[in-house]
């Protein structure tokens, strides 16, 4: 699968991805070392990071939110992956969403709010680690005011900061969280034997520019937004010793640089810019819009020492056969700095049979976009994570 378009010279642009990992060449200038948002961050987290970063421009991650959970007309079968039996392997990026480990016992026997039990979750997340893949985790979390879902927008954000009526309540949601993350284990990949924390790209209180959820743009001022996500990643990494994240900021789509960094927590808060687009990457018509979007949030990432990413996109069904290399792929592709965002995840495959209806973003076999697929995942930018160098120790430089 392109792998040997993929292979060449050591340190050439078309040099094995393991070799480029300690090379740094074909990509833009690598800003040495900026600091994580967690300076205790595990080295498996602190290799992912850095490999990442120098990926960037390199390699482009594919990633499929629950793909190993269910998929078009499946649900919860042991090895199966509509990404994998369309197109050969696995997916490079796995999305998984926390969304009602908030709840009393939710991490226990619960499931999240798309009925992915914790324990099957937990179970999925080490093994797609231990294929070396990277893990991102979203978090649709409930309103803390109203205890409605994450789209209840009845304003909440002021309530949870110190001093406010449910901050303790906010606390404990943490705390359910830490212990989550904290049991997140899986052997090593690089250390011999024993268990590892599993390194974690954390995306809380996503698509803050949108309206929708109770952490948005209309419904917190950006100051409470940035206040909610230091306090966060304090409590988490100060007071309760969370180690294993790297911290993703995203909006949905946006217009300017200073539209995009409204919301923006500082530079010492986070580890990943992201953006959301189900918007602009529709169709080739808005290809400039959806360039211009990858090459702002790629400049603004790179001036910052950080890593770009497009933390979710996709079009529901695929209706144009074509979608991922003429339209996806060609806008990644069309510009020079846009093209050097880390990963691009698409959104689940699900499938609600009693409603004869099927919401998915990734295609199965016999799909009509399958073979054009295929084609995407075989050009040299893009990687599955069956084409992955090891991402989870630092090679030296
Ligand atoms: C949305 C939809 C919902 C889902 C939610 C959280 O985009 O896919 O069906 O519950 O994400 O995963």
């Amino acid at each position: 699968m392109g792998l040997r378009s993929k292979r060449g010279l050591a340190c050439s642009a078309a040099a094995p991805l393991a070799l480029l990992l300690a090379c740094g060449v074909g990509g833009p200038p690598q800003p040495r070392g900026p600091a994580l948002v967690d300076p205790h961050a595990t080295p498996e987290t602190h290799a992912l990071f850095v490999n990442l970063r120098r990926l960037a421009g390199k390699a482009l991650l594919f990633g499929h939110q629950d793909d190993l959970a269910y998929g078009v007309q499946w649900f919860n079968e042991p090895g199966r992956s509509d990404v994998k039996e369309t197109a050969g392997s696995y997916p490079a990026v796995y999305g998984w969403d926390v969304g009602g480990l908030e709840r009393e016992g939710g991490g226990g026997g619960g499931a999240n709010l798309d009925s992915v039990a914790f324990e099957r979750q937990r179970g999925w997340i080490a093994e797609g680690y231990g294929r070396g893949g990277v893990i991102t985790l979203s978090w649709h979390m409930r309103n803390p005011v109203t205890g409605g879902n994450a789209w209840d927008t009845a304003q909440a954000v002021r309530a949870i900061l110190p001093g406010g009526a449910q901050h303790e309540r906010y606390k404990q949601w943490l705390d359910r969280f830490a212990d989550y993350v904290k049991g997140l284990r899986a052997r090593g990949r690089s250390v011999a034997g024993g268990q590892v924390l599993v390194p974690l790209v954390f995306r809380p209180f996503h698509e803050t520019s949108g309206g929708w959820f109770w952490w948005g743009a209309r419904h917190a001022t950006a100051d409470e937004y940035r206040q909610l996500w230091r306090f966060t990643v304090e409590y988490l990494r100060d007071r309760r010793g969370v180690h294993n994240l790297l911290w993703a900021y995203s909006t949905d789509v946006f217009d300017t640089k200073q539209a995009y960094l409204e919301r923006y927590p500082g530079d010492a808060y986070v580890d990943v810019l992201g953006f959301d687009d189900y918007q602009s990457v529709r169709t080739p018509a808005t290809r400039g819009l959806f360039a211009h979007r990858l090459r702002d949030v790629v400049e603004l990432a790179e001036a910052r020492g950080k890593i770009p990413a497009l933390t979710e996109t996709g079009v529901e069904a695929i209706p144009d056969s074509m979608w991922w290399t003429g339209t996806l792929l060609a806008g990644i592709a069309s510009d020079s700095v846009g093209r050097r965002i880390a990963w691009v995840l698409v959104w689940r495959n699900a499938s609600f049979e009693r409603e004869h209806r099927y919401h998915f973003f990734a295609p199965y076999p016999g799909h009509p976009s399958a073979a054009d697929f295929v084609h995407f995942t075989e050009d040299p930018l893009v990687l599955l994570e069956n084409e992955l160098p090891d991402l989870y120790r630092l090679e030296r430089r």
